[in-house]
């Protein structure tokens, strides 16, 4: 039987500097290691680099590739909410972060354990990861503060709910797509809170690693904002979020001022208004 047909999804916000050689090796290991379908597709926002140029570059060697723009500021979340709507392209759905921090080796190992779970992640903290360099003290140190907040806040007993890699079975995705809210990089959090809430199976398997300079996320306004997310997605799933509509437009004001990504209303989205490119 041949492997089931998957599609990667590539999160890129001003990557022109990254994403070259982390497309190339993907486009070319799962050419030669994958007997099923496969299609890696970058979605892009608001870049103000050449990122779109050298995506396409790469594109004209690898007809795999293809790339998704939306113009508006819609965040590495509502870049993957868009993208996930892809989903019915393909039996298994995926994403992974442009910088290359993630193998490809290490993402096809997703896709071949997932077996009976609805979704895989790649994690850095359990025992058995390989990390040829970690990330700097203070970053690990705020990456392990926010895992004891959402710990605190949704007791899902995941390990590592921020590693870029993760993948999913077409039906869970489409069965949650419209609790995805969250715009910015706490959108992790949304997914796995609602696939775990909805009765799907996640599994967490230790993956290889190795951490990229020129990191997107700004520490202290980035954490603020994730922060900000993981509570309202803790509200949104509470049964005090009705109570809470006279607020709603206060949320708006809060994430334009932090110039953070704004989330999506909880009852229902509007369309991204993407080009393909
Ligand atoms: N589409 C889109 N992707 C983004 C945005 N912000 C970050 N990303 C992507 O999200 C991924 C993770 O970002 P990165 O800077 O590597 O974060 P870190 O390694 O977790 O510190 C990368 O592929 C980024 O290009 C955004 O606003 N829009
Ligand atoms: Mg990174």
């Amino acid at each position: 039987m041949p492997d089931p047909s998957l599609l990667i999804l590539i999160p890129a916000y001003n990557e022109e500097r990254r994403i070259e050689p982390m497309l190339r090796g993907y486009a070319d290991f799962f050419g030669k290691n994958y007997a099923g379908k496969f299609q890696i597709v970058v979605v892009l926002n608001g870049c103000t680099d050449n990122t779109l140029e050298v995506v396409q570059n790469v594109a004209a060697a690898f007809p795999v590739i293809r790339a998704v723009e939306f113009r508006e500021p819609i965040g590495k979340g509502g870049a993957l909410i868009e993208g996930l709507k892809l989903s019915a392209h393909a039996d298994l759905i995926g994403y992974v972060d442009a910088d290359g921090a993630t193998p490809p080796r290490a993402f096809l190992e997703l896709v071949q354990k997932i077996g009976t779970a609805d979704c895989i992640i790649a994690s850095r903290w359990l025992p058995g990861a390989v990390i040829h360099q970690s990330q700097k003290s203070h970053r690990q140190f705020a990456s392990r503060m926010f895992h004891a907040i959402v710990q605190f806040f949704f007791r899902m007993n995941i390990h590592d709910t921020q590693c870029g890699a993760k993948v999913m079975k077409t039906a869970a995705v489409e069965a949650i797509h419209d609790r995805l809210t969250t715009a910015d990089m706490a959108f992790d959090i949304n997914l796995l809170y609602s696939l775990q809430h909805a009765g799907f199976k996640i599994v967490e398997v230790p993956t290889e690693w190795t951490d990229i300079a020129g990191s997107k996320v700004m520490l202290g306004r980035s954490s603020l904002t994730m922060f900000l997310s993981v509570l309202r997605v803790r509200l949104i799933y509470s049964r005090f979020y009705k109570w809470l509509r006279p607020l709603r437009p206060l949320e708006g004001w809060v994430y334009a001022k932090l110039r953070a990504p704004r989330p999506l209303s909880a009852s229902r989205k509007k369309d991204g208004g993407a080009s393909e490119q």
